[in-house]
């Protein structure tokens, strides 16, 4: 990809940048002579073409999102558009997380599966005390702000701890909505829930590997230690359709006595018109006992390929299903959360994945690396597949400046994407990197 901008005479300056293999590379060519309007040009006036590069950001997004090739899976990052992407005299990116996470300083463009992160609104108390840095206290929070009495656990804080706060407030006793109510929770701290990533950018920014020299405090081990914030989410929620927009079919071990058998007989309908009567009848008491889909994998004796042909027809709930952690996106800190998944194990599941690609078109590879006893236990507690994405979107306008950065979290678990999560995060700093930054400085200086 070639980007350049010109200004509207098209003759003060030219900025290109070089767009290959996930890397940016900034090249400043400078034309004839400065022009004095440009020199002028106000922050506020960039600020604006910045916060309309933004919404052309989101418009894309939601192109994107509406017409990914496969249900529930993103497209590898380099295959849209997420870096230095131009949009009038402005520019916007996408800052994501590098799986591979090769180098901590340069940011990492694509959009952010929430489905890979574990949800403050299902976990356990269990699982939220294997999250990096939980505390005692904070873990027993979490759970005391969204259960719905007014009961404190041992180190939890319910209304009447809430109630001495300045302002004071109660409890909530419902479900977080957004996970920046953790800064409301007794126990949370600034360090506990950002750790050094003060800006939230997923690298190491110079100021978060110095010390004490500059906020926020930081080992200063060229390391970057992460909060509790980047490893938990609310929105993680499945929706219920087929690929072509049917409803998936219930495993009939989980419809109920009365609906078991019409549940079985639907499955066999599927089977018949998109794969053979055959192969049902092979499957039949499969899938009449599994309760979860890894389960059923076990019970199949298919190979994972084989499985993958009708895995996605069937679901554990007619609901949505909140919470599940996508195995296919997970960091090995959150997939560590899981129950019986140690450090271990965790780390293995994700060296799986980056050898195995072609393994990932379901659930059930998780057996190879954890086994069948451990795989089907966690059965009900995943997915191979995301419906909420998180866009963090930074911008500038023209020459470099006004910079803005947005957060915003898409669903596409119903038939159009929409926002349901969106933070102004402009303050929050420059999330661009070094190198970014130097650039646009450079050309700023020219002006
Ligand atoms: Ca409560
Ligand atoms: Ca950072
Ligand atoms: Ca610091
Ligand atoms: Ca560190």
């Amino acid at each position: 990809m070639r980007v350049s901008i010109s200004n509207a005479r098209g003759s003060a300056l030219v900025l290109v940048l070089w767009v290959s293999f996930g890397l940016v590379s900034l090249a400043i060519y400078f034309g004839h002579g400065m022009s004095m309007e440009l020199k002028a040009a106000s922050n506020s006036e960039a600020g604006v073409q910045a916060e309309q590069a933004i919404e052309g950001a989101v418009r894309y997004v939601k192109y994107l999102l509406a017409n990914l090739p496969s249900q529930g899976r993103l497209p590898e990052p380099d295959l849209y558009v997420t870096e230095a992407a131009e949009v009038g005299e402005a520019f916007f990116w996408i800052t994501g997380r590098d799986p591979a996470a090769v180098d901590m300083t340069r940011p990492y463009f694509e959009l952010i599966d929430e489905s890979g992160k574990l949800n403050l609104n299902t976990a356990l108390y269990t699982n939220l005390m294997e999250l990096p840095f939980m505390t005692v206290e904070l873990a027993d929070a979490i759970i005391d702000w969204r259960d719905a009495d007014d009961e404190p656990r041992s180190s939890g804080a319910e209304s009447d701890v809430y109630l001495r706060y300045n302002p004071p407030m109660y409890a909530k006793n419902a479900p977080f909505e957004s996970i920046e109510e953790l800064r409301m929770l007794n126990g949370a701290t600034e360090e506990l829930l950002y750790g050094e990533d003060a800006n939230g950018n997923g690298i190491l920014d110079p100021n978060e590997d110095d010390g004490d020299a500059s906020p926020p405090s930081d080992n200063a081990d060229g390391r970057l230690d992460f909060g509790i914030m980047e490893y938990v989410t609310v929105w993680s929620r499945e929706g219920n359709l087929q690929t072509n927009g049917e409803p998936r079919l219930i495993l009939p071990a989980l419809a109920g006595t009365q609906g078991s058998q019409a549940a079985l007989t639907a499955i066999q309908g599927w089977f018949t018109t998109n794969l053979t009567e055959d192969r049902f009848n092979t499957l039949r008491p499969a899938l009449t006992q599994a309760t979860n889909l890894v389960d059923l994998y076990i019970r199949s004796g298919n190979t994972l390929d084989e499985f993958a042909e009708y895995d996605d027809v069937l679901t554990m709930s007619t609901n949505a299903i909140e919470g599940l952690v996508n195995v296919n996106t997970a960091s090995a800190a959150v997939l560590n959360t899981l129950p019986g998944v140690e450090v271990n194990d965790a780390e293995s599941l994700v060296a799986y994945r980056d050898t195995n690609p072609s393994a990932l078109r379901s659930v059930a590879w998780i057996t190879e690396v954890l086994g069948q006893d451990v795989a089907r236990r966690l059965g009900g507690l995943i997915t191979d597949k995301g419906f909420q994405y998180m866009a963090d979107i930074s911008a500038v306008g023209r020459g470099g400046r006004g910079y803005r950065r947005s957060r915003m979290v898409f669903d596409i678990s119903e038939d159009h994407p929409k926002i349901v999560h969106r933070r102004d995060d402009s303050r929050s700093g420059w999330a661009l990197g070094v190198e970014t930054r130097e650039a646009l400085l450079a050309l700023r200086g020219q002006q």
